[in-house]
């Protein structure tokens, strides 16, 4: 098949799931035509049958706010046309899906749309008041939809009153490249072999509650000789650097920014912090996990559904600093513990949210919906 697919390139779960997606698409064999504005973090064009087209928007000076949306759709048209597309996969309802919506009535190929919702687009976006009416539009207009947890579909259901058919497809990864050695020089950056390493990773949005993660660290501190890396960047990255710094904590975290080889810094580090107020999925909790690194996160939206409480992490309400501060200390100091929970955080990755099971039914999805 050849396949469009439209996503957010930045930092962000959204765009890292298109793009495993389409590598995995095109390791099967698949012709994936990324179209967006600026080429996805995580995606390698020396990979045979994968291919990027920018999207350019044009500034006008009458424009306070540039048509991204209006752009995208005719970039749409003109790579289903020129590439020969068989269908849009589009990651995130706004405004993608909308702009697939009018690709598809423009095109003079046939060319139907998925669109797969990711959380934000349903939770905090596609709810706000001036967003609703045209993400509930474009949600029921996709020739198939697709929702990564059990909980965003209801909550999809119940936000929009949409009655159509939606395929809960988990995120994955891919277990064949996940979950290989740590890599002793660079865990030394970080910790010596005594020194338990906790990991987050996040884009750093409040939605994420970086505080908090300095906050259950500060607890943890004067019972522990655990260091703290925080991986990525966003908004809050400043106020937490400040508050380690009032903390006292400056020597013992360290804050590592965007990173490309996610998984290096996941394979050397031994608990995860996800204390997030909301998570649709929490992809961030299931790679460390394909590292056998369970997680310390909030029971919120589909994170149960990664995460076993008690089996291959624990659950906390929001803002439960302290029960999460005593949960990890707890467990880094039984190693046996926390080496059996990371085994069976490997163990739930590799039964339920492997590449291998879910990438087909994603070609099916797309088979069926070429063969309406
Ligand atoms: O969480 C974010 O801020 C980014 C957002 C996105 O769409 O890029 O993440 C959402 O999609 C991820 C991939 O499917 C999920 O793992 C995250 O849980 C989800 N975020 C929220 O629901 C807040």
């Amino acid at each position: 098949m050849r396949i469009g697919v439209t996503c957010y390139p930045t930092y962000g779960g959204s765009g890292i799931v298109a793009t495993e997606l389409g590598k995995e698409l095109a390791e099967r064999g698949h012709e994936v035509h990324f179209i967006s504005y600026a080429q996805p973090i995580r995606l390698n064009l020396e990979l045979p049958r994968l291919y990027f087209h920018e999207v350019a928007v044009s500034n006008y000076p009458l424009f306070d706010f540039p048509p991204y949306a209006l752009a995208l759709a005719g970039k749409m048209v003109e790579i289903a046309e020129s590439e020969k597309l068989d269908l849009l996969h589009v990651h995130y309802a706004i405004p993608h899906s909308v702009s697939a919506y009018l690709a598809r009535a423009m095109s003079r190929r046939r060319l139907p749309f998925i669109t797969t919702l990711h959380g934000t687009d349903i939770t905090l976006v596609g709810s706000d008041r001036s967003y609703l009416p045209i993400t509930r539009f474009s949600i029921e207009n996709s020739d198939g939809v697709t929702a990564i947890s059990h909980y965003l579909r209801e909550r999809t259901r119940q936000e929009f009153e949409v009655e159509r058919d939606m395929e809960v497809l988990p995120n994955f990864v891919n277990c064949d490249r996940y979950g290989r050695q740590a890599l002793p020089e660079l865990r030394a950056r970080y910790a010596r072999p005594d020194e338990p390493l906790l990991v987050h990773l996040s884009n750093f949005r409040p939605v994420k509650r970086v505080g908090d993660v300095i906050k259950i660290f500060a607890r943890m501190a004067p019972h522990t000789n655990a260091r703290l890396l925080l991986v990525g960047d966003g908004p809050d990255r400043a106020s937490a650097e400040h508050q380690a710094r009032c903390q006292g904590l400056w020597e013992r975290v360290y804050f590592v920014g965007k990173q490309e080889k996610i998984e290096e810094f996941l394979s050397i580090s031994d608990l995860m912090l996800m204390p997030s107020e909301l998570e649709s999925f929490g992809l961030a909790a299931l790679e460390a996990m394909a590292h056998r690194v369970p997680a310390i996160a909030t029971r919120v939206g589909g994170v149960p559904e990664v995460v076993e409480d008690g089996v291959s992490g624990f659950l906390f309400p929001v803002g439960a600093v302290e029960a999460m501060a005593e949960a990890a200390l707890e467990l880094i100091h039984q190693p046996e513990r926390l080496r059996e929970m990371g085994q069976a955080a490997l163990e739930r990755v590799q039964e339920q949210f492997c590449a291998a099971a879910i990438v087909p039914r994603y070609e099916a999805l797309y088979a069926a919906i070429l063969n309406a």
